[in-house]
């Protein structure tokens, strides 16, 4: 067929002028294979159809060469098991290489573009030796929206390109459209940087030492070497979504953001749809699919990872979710903490990375059950008992599955246009200083809290965990161009619209605990009691519920929060709930140093949210 192919005998010699296949009618995309052919030298190339039987073949020969197990108690789905030092995305070998390093800001790393196209082109001569080239081609978002988000991922992971069929809406459809239209896409080179000399048996995970997550801003280009993970490897998502695309989103007038979106109905039947920005591994997902514990609550999923919002006709934010599956936090996945995505998974068709086996072939991690099994075998392959002084999944492993198995996905995603936001919700994972929830005052405070927003690091990227650290609006690690200017970009997003028409703000933190250092359980049980919490926001909105101001903007009163059947003491809540002086003292140095790091690009109008804050806290 005219799609698979070997390479032999047209990379050498003359490049274009040889007898190339012709892997496509596309000619910029039979171009680009062409010079990727002859730089990586892979032994065959295929163009990935996207059908179940290409899954069938690609899942098949995984499992063959070790990469996948197939699960006997859930057949149609499979476990793999990464190399140890491959477990994360690599926020220290990611790069930001826009033409002047001041565009890429004092929150990312930086290269000239030449430079670093002159490592890594030494790097992938001849990565993909005895490997498959993989093309995928994909569209982030629907192939019927007014302008088709493109990409073609070129990679040589096989695991890579089934996971990308989960992740996106991608194969002959997506060529067939791109090559119609001979449409411009996001050129996306994947590597794992292991090729195999002429008889070397493979790995089963193959990854390089030397890695390099790299976004070329300007030319809307990545380049990924060395990693096969996630957000490292799968470059529709964090590279292209949220880096490339918050580039594409400055320019044109939009916000491509790290958010969950939900759709929310009341007892009166009213429907708003909530957008929430929580750092990796802080419960988007969780939010996301959430299971209410109020009676007359309805939540529904839209997305739990990313939102691009674009302005309606009506003036409105309209959020829509560019995925096509769900790629989540396995540990803490529970029946009894987000018994949607146990559903979810509980179908099938899904692949788990670095979480334990169960002896009768079944994937098990901490939190799923409150008991473990007697016997697993964990993320590296090793016997695990309950006594062992370690868990039995990786922090970071995780579920890739098809959303349109989530049996709460709200009909509503299917919708090109997405949906009207009400409400953003910031948040983090701060064991003090920040409440319960907080309303801004209006957009210029709602930007001031996404701007300083902190969070304790989590196991979704490599480095210590547990150190509190700034991530604007959650996207420290995905802003594509300088920090400051994005804070000028959401401003202005602000002035585009009539206060009124524009989501309202609000910052939350289910992760607050005991204790004045903050080391006790969590004051606030989270999970499906959150609906309470977005119970209290949309009463906001409806102009039902009470809040009183406080130095850092609207907290709920005295009961404002219902608290009906559920076992949370009244200063439990009040402690969950407190806006504390002394902690806020401490805080605001850090802001102000935070906010030091940006030079003439952090707008005033942040400086000047600074010192109102500083001003009602000492007033
Ligand atoms: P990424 O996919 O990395 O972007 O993460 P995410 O924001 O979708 O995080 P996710 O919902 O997967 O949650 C990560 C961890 O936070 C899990 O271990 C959850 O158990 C925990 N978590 C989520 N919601 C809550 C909550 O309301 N309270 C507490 N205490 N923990 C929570
Ligand atoms: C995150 O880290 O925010 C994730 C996982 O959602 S990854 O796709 O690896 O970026
Ligand atoms: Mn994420």
């Amino acid at each position: 067929d005219r799609t698979t192919g070997t390479t032999t005998g047209t990379t050498t010699g003359t490049g274009r002028a040889s007898a190339a296949p012709r892997w496509t009618t596309h000619e910029a995309l039979q171009q680009w294979i062409e010079e990727v052919v002859a730089l990586t030298t892979p032994d065959r190339v295929h163009v990935c159809d996207g059908s179940d039987a290409e899954w069938t073949r690609l899942t098949d020969e995984l499992v063959a060469t070790g990469t996948l197990l197939r699960l006997d108690a859930a057949p149609t789905s499979f476990l793999a098991r990464s190399d140890p030092d491959d477990v994360a995305r690599v926020e220290d070998r990611t790069f930001i290489c826009s033409r002047d390093p001041r565009d890429a800001g004092p929150t990312n790393n930086w290269l000239d573009p030449d430079e670093m196209k002159g490592i890594l082109t030494e790097l992938y001569d001849g990565s993909m030796r005895g490997r498959t080239l993989y093309v995928v081609p994909f569209v982030m978002g629907r192939l019927d929206a007014e302008h088709p988000m493109f990409g073609v991922e070129l990679t040589d992971s096989a695991y890579v390109a089934a996971s990308m069929r989960i992740m996106t809406r991608m194969g002959a459809t997506v060529l067939r459209e791109l090559e119609r239209a001979q449409a411009s896409f996001v050129p996306c080179l994947h590597s794992v940087g292991m090729p195999l000399a002429d008889g070397q048996s493979d790995v089963a995970w193959p990854s390089n030492e030397t890695k390099y997550i790299v976004q070329f801003p300007e030319e809307r280009m990545i380049w990924s070497y060395g990693s096969g993970y996630g957000g490292n490897a799968l470059l529709g998502k964090k590279c292209y979504a949220l880096r490339i695309a918050s580039v594409m989103a400055r320019d044109e007038g939009w916000l491509a953001e790290h958010m969950l979106i939900l759709k929310l109905t009341s007892p009166q039947q009213e429907v708003h749809y909530v957008a929430a920005a929580f750092p990796s591994a802080c419960g988007k997902t969780n939010l996301a699919m959430l299971e209410p514990t109020i009676p007359g609550w309805t939540v529904e999923t839209l997305g739990d990872d990313i939102a691009w919002l674009r302005f309606g006709e009506d003036g409105r934010l309209w959020a829509s979710n560019p995925e096509f599956g769900l790629f989540g936090v396995a540990p803490g996945t529970g029946w009894d903490t987000n018994p949607n995505a146990m559903r979810t998974i509980a179908k099938g068709n899904s692949l788990f990375t670095n979480v334990a086996l169960t002896d009768d072939g079944d994937v098990w991690w901490e939190g799923m059950t409150e008991e473990p099994p007697a016997h697993l075998v964990d993320w590296r392959g090793e016997d695990w008992t309950p006594d062992a002084d370690r868990p039995s999944s990786h922090p970071n492993s995780r579920f890739c599955t098809p959303i349109s198995q989530c049996p709460v996905l709200a009909p509503e995603y299917d919708d090109p246009r997405g949906v009207p936001i009400s409400a953003i919700l910031f948040g983090g994972r701060r064991r003090t200083t920040i409440p319960l929830v907080t309303e801004a005052r209006d957009w210029a405070h709602g930007v001031f809290m996404g701007a300083t927003l902190s969070s304790e690091t989590t196991a979704a990227a490599t480095g210590r965990t547990g150190v509190v650290r700034r991530d604007p609006m959650a996207m420290l690690p995905f802003i594509g161009y300088d920090a400051g200017d994005y804070f000028g970009h959401w401003l202005d997003v602000g002035k585009q619209a009539d206060a009124d028409r524009l989501p309202k703000v609000f910052y939350v933190n289910w992760f607050r605990r005991e204790g004045a250092a903050g080391d006790g359980g969590f004051l606030w049980p989270g999970f499906g009691e959150n609906i309470r919490v977005l119970k209290w926001v949309v009463d906001r909105l409806e102009g039902r519920a009470a809040a009183k101001d406080t130095p850092v903007g609207r907290v709920p009163t005295y009961g404002a929060i219902d608290t009906t059947g559920l076992d949370v003491p009244e200063e439990r809540m009040a402690a969950a709930l407190r806006v504390d002086r002394d902690e806020w003292a401490r805080e605001l140095p850090q802001i102000q140093r935070w906010f030091d790091t940006f030079g003439d690009t952090l707008p005033s109008m942040l400086r000047d949210e600074l010192e109102t804050l500083r001003a009602r806290l000492t007033g």
